[in-house]
């Protein structure tokens, strides 16, 4: 008999829905463990990090979190954010903290309609949506650059300054990356999205480093568009689109526009890969917290469900990642749909339809 494959996992299922989305998650992956009949299976360790451990600590997670978690095949994270602690310090503390010291730099957010849901796109004709935004994950408006009270000029007189950082072998590895996961795909194009009008230095090098790389990709259909743009044309002809490739905050703006074109920022799934392979790499839902439904039991759990099933492909589990998807589309089409698409159904019965789809 072949011999069980075993996946560590660091479970932080952090602030939020973020508990109860990531339980969901967990309970789908050790169904489908179970179903392999020895297979694989995964080995769950949960850390309580967050803004309750920071309430106690001081600290958005342990001092030596990083060194912990390098041990792991992979991260499930849930959200991060609660009122009590500032976004920019939760986020900085635990999200950014782990995507940028584990480099993990390419950002995977696939985005795509499912049956039975009713998305405002679908009203258009001959709409049609299955593209990823890839989101340069390590650098960017996300580089932590700047200062505040610089002037010294006292209250009132504040001025802050945010740079945004780009480097030639940054964008080119993302760029790369986007061509790469191109040429998998049905369509085969890339969307660069920039904003290089007005951002003269940072995205000027990107559109120099896109049109270099275009040479070496000659099968692949390419775009260069502005993001206002790109805001348009994503409502407007979705069917035009494959692969979108933007920067650290213009991608998560365009994924956020996706998800909620595709019904629901519930539905949204993330990859937070390190290519290399060096560091883990980590799976979260791309929703929030969503403090208006946290404890309620009622947050969608298929945006958790999704990035699980990007985290079997991470594990080379590809036939076991389709079923998965397979069996959110049937218990999506079979109408078990939470409230933020328009269905009645709690966190745990879409959980238990997904489970038993898996199983027929
Ligand atoms: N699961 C995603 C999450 O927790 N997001 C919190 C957030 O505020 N993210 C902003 C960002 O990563 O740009």
């Amino acid at each position: 008999m072949a011999e069980q494959q075993v996946f560590s996992i660091a479970s932080i299922p952090a602030d939020g829905v973020g508990k109860e989305v990531v339980a969901a998650g967990r309970t789908v992956l050790d169904a489908m463990a179970e179903q392999s009949g020895g297979a694989f299976s995964f080995e769950w360790t949960e850390f309580p990090w967050g803004s309750e451990y920071y309430a106690e600590h001081g600290v958005m997670m342990d001092p030596h979190a990083l060194e912990t978690l390098e041990a792991f095949d992979a991260i499930y994270f849930g959200a991060v954010g609660w009122e009590n602690v500032p976004d920019h310090v939760s986020l900085w503390g635990l999200r950014l903290n782990i995507t940028q010291n584990f480099d993990q730099w390419a950002n995977v957010r696939p985005v795509r309609f499912l049956p039975g849901v009713v998305s405002p796109l679908r009203k258009a004709e001959n709409a049609e949506l299955d593209w990823v935004v890839v989101r340069e994950n390590s650098e960017g408006e996300y580089a932590g650059l700047g200062g505040r009270n610089l002037s010294g000029r006292g209250p009132g007189n504040e001025v802050a300054v945010q740079s945004s950082l780009f480097t030639e072998r940054g964008c080119e590895r993302i760029i790369r990356f986007a061509f790469d996961l191109a040429r998998t795909r049905t369509v085969q194009k890339v969307s660069s999205v920039t904003k290089s009008n007005a951002q003269q230095y940072g995205m000027v090098l990107w559109d120099e480093v896109f049109a270099r790389v275009v040479r070496d990709y000659p099968d692949v259909q390419t775009e260069s568009v502005l993001v206002d743009a790109m805001s348009a044309k994503f409502v407007l002809h979705p069917e035009e689109l494959s692969v979108v490739v933007a920067s650290n905050l213009n991608a998560d703006i365009l994924s956020d526009l996706g998800s909620a074109l595709a019904g629901s920022l519930g539905l949204a799934a993330s990859a937070n890969l390190n290519p290399e392979r060096r560091f883990p790499s980590m799976f979260e839902p791309v929703h929030g917290t969503a403090p208006d439904i946290a404890g309620q039991g009622i947050a969608n759990p298929v945006g958790a469900i999704a990035s699980a099933a990007l985290m079997l492909d991470h594990f080379g589990l590809h036939e076991e990642a389709r079923r998965l998807e397979a069996a959110i589309e049937a218990t999506t089409a079979a109408g078990h749909l939470t409230r933020d698409i328009g269905g009645t159904a709690d966190t745990d019965e879409v959980t238990e339809a997904i489970v038993e789809a898996l199983a027929t």
